[in-house]
C-alpha cells in the first residue's frame, strides 16, 4: 500500500514538475536555439524564408533536411549561407564545383557555412561561428544547386 501511494505521488509530482517547466520563462528561454532544421522538398523549396540567429550563440548549428523522394542528382539541395553581396560569385564559383564539389568552391572564403548537396530522405548537418557575422552586414542562405537559387532562399538575421 505504501509504495502504491509513493508512486501515485511521484506520478504526480512529475505532472506538476512538467507543467512548471511548460510555464516558466526558462522554457521559452530555450526556444532561442543555437541550432534550426530547415526542410528542404521536391518542389524546390525550403520550409523558411529567415533563419534567426542570436547573438548570444557562439555556433550556431543548421541541419537540412530533404523530405522529398528525388534524387541529389536530379534534386539535390545545400544550405549555404553568405553575405547578400557575396551570394552570386559564391554561386558562380559553385558551378564550377559541379556536384564532386557540392556546388560550392573549396575554402571558399565567401561561404560562412554551407552543408553537403543531399537528396530526398537525407540530412546534413553544418555549423558556424555566430562571430562569422556582424551587425552592419546583410546576410542570406540559399541552395547553390544550380538554377535552384531564384526560388530557395532567405534571410539571415543576427538578433
Ligand atoms: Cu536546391
Amino acid at each position: 500500500m505504501t509504495t502504491q501511494r509513493l508512486f501515485i505521488a511521484s506520478v504526480i509530482l512529475f505532472f506538476i514538475a512538467v507543467f512548471i517547466l511548460s510555464t516558466t520563462p526558462a522554457a521559452q528561454a530555450a526556444t532561442t536555439s543555437c541550432e534550426i532544421t530547415v526542410e528542404a522538398n521536391d518542389a524546390m523549396a525550403f520550409n523558411t524564408k529567415s533563419i534567426e540567429v542570436s547573438k548570444s550563440c557562439k555556433e550556431f548549428t543548421v541541419n537540412l533536411k530533404h523530405v522529398g523522394k528525388i534524387a541529389k542528382n536530379v534534386m539535390g539541395h545545400n544550405l549555404v549561407i553568405a553575405k547578400v553581396s557575396d551570394q552570386q560569385a559564391v554561386l558562380d564559383d559553385g558551378i564550377q564545383s559541379g556536384a564532386a564539389g557540392d556546388y560550392v568552391k573549396a575554402k571558399d572564403a565567401r561561404v560562412i557555412m554551407a552543408t553537403k548537396v543531399i537528396g530526398g530522405g537525407e540530412t546534413s548537418t553544418a555549423k558556424f561561428n555566430v562571430s562569422k557575422l556582424n551587425s552592419t552586414d546583410s546576410y542570406t542562405f540559399f541552395c547553390s544547386f544550380p538554377g535552384h537559387a531564384f526560388m530557395m532562399k532567405g534571410a539571415v538575421k543576427l538578433v
